[in-house]
């Protein structure tokens, strides 16, 4: 069984961070082990929530593995809370990553023109780094213009966009996907971008007339699991798209939804039906 590691927060009510990450991976037949960074009493869109940094923890956690000789086929790291942890997981690809690891990097810190609370322009460039040293990158549109300097724009057309990610390849990452990318109206998607060849692949699907917290999580969840199980960058976003989608369509069929993450537990049989159609599980 291929075996990931992921490294992000808990944000104990939220659905976001580990609280999607291990039960979407989890499910797509993948072992998740996993490195806590913080623990929130809620994600940081909440008012008044607790935050206890984990961080100390980290070296004991990496030391011990190594000396048990833990590898992982993946390394995907999400919401870190500093500088020091964003040093962390560089460690940890040194310490647990294979020649044939892929170093995964969600740049969690920003959405819709702004950083989450708590971030500055200085984590920005730090994350940035980070991105320039990864195989793999999970920017939204707001994370890759921060890590560029490049003008926040909703309404960018394909060479907007197609510039932006050869400037997150030229950070220094082989395969950029970003998310939530409309090149047509009323269809959203992810372009993803080799720089070894210098080639986009483009898929989208609806566009639904809401947006929701937490689909940026899901999304790299989704990723993360389908590159375990050996399909393509451009597949494993074209997946991930498909099943955010699913995940937004069972959130409003529910009069019950909350406002604070969607219903991706609903939306999990769909996953697995499609992976065991993939012959992949
Ligand atoms: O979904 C990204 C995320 C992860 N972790 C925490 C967050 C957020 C987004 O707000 O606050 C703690």
């Amino acid at each position: 069984m291929k075996k990931i590691l992921t490294i992000q927060d808990i944000s104990c009510v939220g659905k976001c961070s580990l609280t999607t990450a291990l039960p979407i991976i989890s499910a797509m037949g993948v072992e998740t082990a996993v490195i806590p960074t913080a623990v929130l009493s809620t994600h940081t869109a909440f008012q008044g929530f607790t935050f206890r940094d984990l961080t100390e923890d980290i070296p004991g956690i990496l030391e011990h593995w190594k000396k048990e000789g833990f590898t992982f086929s993946a390394i995907y790291s999400g919401y870190l809370g500093s500088a020091r942890q964003i040093d962390l997981v560089r460690q940890a690809w040194k310490e647990l990553a294979s020649p044939a690891s892929v170093r995964i990097v969600d740049p969690a810190m920003a959405d819709h023109g702004k950083l989450y609370a708590g971030f500055s322009q200085a984590f920005a460039a730090e994350m940035a780094s980070l991105c320039g040293q990864a195989d793999l990158i999970l920017p939204n549109l707001t994370e890759g213009c921060l890590m560029t300097g490049t003008p926040y724009r909703e309404d960018g057309d394909e060479a907007y966009y197609q510039a932006l990610l050869r400037k997150l390849g030229a950070l220094g990452a082989g395969t950029v996907i970003m998310t939530g990318v409309s090149l047509r109206e009323g269809r959203l998607g992810a372009l993803t971008y080799r720089a070894a060849d210098d080639s986009f692949a483009f898929y989208d699907n609806e566009k639904l007339p809401v947006s929701f917290h937490g689909t940026g999580d899901i999304f790299a969840s989704c990723v993360t699991g389908a590159l375990a199980l050996g399909l393509s960058a451009a597949d494993a976003a074209a997946l991930a798209v498909d099943y955010t989608l699913e995940c937004m369509k069972e959130t409003m069929k529910d009069p019950d939804y909350s406002w604070y993450g969607v219903n991706f537990e609903s939306a999990l049989s769909w996953l697995t039906d499609k992976v065991r159609s993939l012959g992949r599980k």
